[in-house]
């Protein structure tokens, strides 16, 4: 019995060109590795993903603040203790996220213009409003100023999908979206 090792070549005829199958089995993976590669920067560029607006580094007491600053402003009721907000169309609209809750809770008019600004004060969190596929990761230190316009009127939750810690699963926002008046 003969030992192979790499310093010597196996026996036999262990080479041949490959198969014509083989190749083109080739040819179809590489041209599929150029299409994913190729979507890297067009998905970027064109996936309607990439946030919309400004971002801004921000301290968290300011952003406290600023939501604080708001809900003063704007506040139009009180649900379990937290306020509700009704800011005007056009304008800038906070959302505090933080251990864990989202403060306060938003009432929108539908098809207005806003824009939202979302932070956190402690640790990240993530924005989903249920039920739509809208997902925002929160991140302290940021201010994320998006630009949203509410399409369709009701009473919508924002989860976290961020784990936070003991009190995640608790951490349910309220986005209240009502049709415009007669304006
Ligand atoms: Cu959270």
């Amino acid at each position: 019995m003969t030992v192979t090792t790499g310093m010597s070549s196996p026996r036999g005829v262990w080479w041949k060109p490959a198969h014509r199958s083989e190749k083109i089995w080739f040819a179809v993976a590489f041209a599929w590795c150029m299409v994913l590669f190729a979507m890297m920067p067009l998905w970027h560029l064109r996936g309607g993903q990439n946030p919309t607006g400004i971002r801004a580094r921000v301290e968290p007491a300011d952003f406290r603040d600023r939501t604080n600053e708001f809900i003063a402003s704007y506040q139009v009721d009180e649900i379990d203790g937290m306020p509700v907000v009704e800011p005007p169309p056009g304008s800038d609209v906070y959302l505090m996220a933080m251990m864990w809750q989202w403060r306060p809770i938003l009432r929108l008019q539908r098809g207005a213009e806003y824009t939202l600004h979302l932070s956190s004060v402690d640790v990240n969190h993530g924005f989903n409003l249920y039920p739509f596929n809208v997902n925002f990761q929160v991140v302290p230190g940021y201010d994320y100023g998006l630009q949203i316009t509410p399409t369709e009127a009701g009473d919508f939750r924002i989860v976290c999908n961020e784990f936070c810690g003991i009190g995640h699963h608790l951490m349910v926002g309220r986005v209240i979206v009502v049709d415009g008046g007669d304006s």
